[in-house]
């Protein structure tokens, strides 16, 4: 078993409705990404994500210390621990109540969710929220690191190439080489694409709102007739280069420069 996106059957939704905090919402554009997620695979997403800010909420209910870690209980009996100097340091850390400006649907969280920028979902983003409490230590309390995964879960730098898919057919002539990539709450300052391992070229980026939020781009490509390798690899907006070495997802997310085969005709 490892942490999946997707899993079977609908969540009981119970959770417990205090008073509603006299504070503004947040509205924001983060990009979630599961630890599952292999190099090239399809477990991140982006949404806008609407709630309050969670910062200000634990503030208010008295919490003054930065060490420790914040424990979330979720109806489905699912719990996550979460660094709290991670959702203390001025991030955009939400307790969010709507996404895509709808109210959170049953499969996403509804009525409130954790979102935590630039952690894997399995240690930020708990669903179908119960209770939010303050522990010094992870053992035995949190669903996934219990079961061996890193306590510590920082997204690491990812690019993904999404056009043209694995084995495609390609027409020879112009054609585009695009996908997504994300290094969230550092930011993706460039993404390099090699064709048969020849040089890096720059790509070109789309525009973001932020450091949490993935980065399209693409790079045009005149495509000649045969078989090629087409290969991606980002830096992050801290100027760190997205490592080559493959690692697993176990126990802290997934690693290596993704490529696709694809024959031209
Ligand atoms: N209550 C609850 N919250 C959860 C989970 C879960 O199983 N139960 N899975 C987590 C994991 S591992 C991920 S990657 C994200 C996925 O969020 P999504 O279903 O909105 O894509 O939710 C997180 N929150
Ligand atoms: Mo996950």
């Amino acid at each position: 078993m490892d942490p999946a996106c997707a899993r079977p059957g609908g969540p009981p939704v119970r959770a417990h409705h205090g008073r509603t905090a006299a504070q503004p919402l947040t509205e924001r554009d983060i990009t979630l990404t599961c630890v599952s997620n292999e190099v090239g695979g399809p477990y991140a997403g982006n949404a806008r994500w609407l709630g309050l800010d969670l910062r200000t909420l634990l503030r208010q209910a008295g919490v003054q210390r930065d060490a420790g870690l914040l424990l979330s209980r979720s109806a489905d009996g699912w719990s996550a621990t979460t660094p709290l100097e991670t959702v203390l340091d001025g991030r955009d850390a939400l307790l969010a109540v709507a996404m895509n400006g709808q109210p959170l649907s049953p499969e996403h969280g509804f009525p409130a969710r954790l979102i935590v920028p630039g952690l894997y979902g399995y240690a930020s983003a708990t669903k179908w929220v119960t209770d939010l409490e303050l522990v010094a230590n992870a053992t035995g309390l949190s669903y996934w690191t219990t079961r061996g995964w890193a306590e510590r879960a920082p997204i690491k730098t990812a690019s993904r190439i999404e056009v043209p898919k694995p084995f495609a057919t390609v027409p020879a002539g112009r054609s585009v080489i695009a996908g997504t990539a994300w290094a969230q709450h550092r930011g993706i300052a460039a993404v390099e694409v090699s064709v048969d391992d020849g040089p890096w070229q720059q790509a070109q980026l789309a525009a973001t709102p932020g450091p949490d939020t993935w980065r399209q781009w693409k790079l045009p490509w005149q495509a000649t007739p045969g078989q090629h390798r087409l290969q991606v690899r980002a830096v992050d907006a801290g100027g760190a280069l997205q490592t080559s070495r493959r690692a697993p997802t176990f126990p802290d997310g997934a690693t290596g420069w993704h490529s696709v085969l694809v024959t031209v005709i």
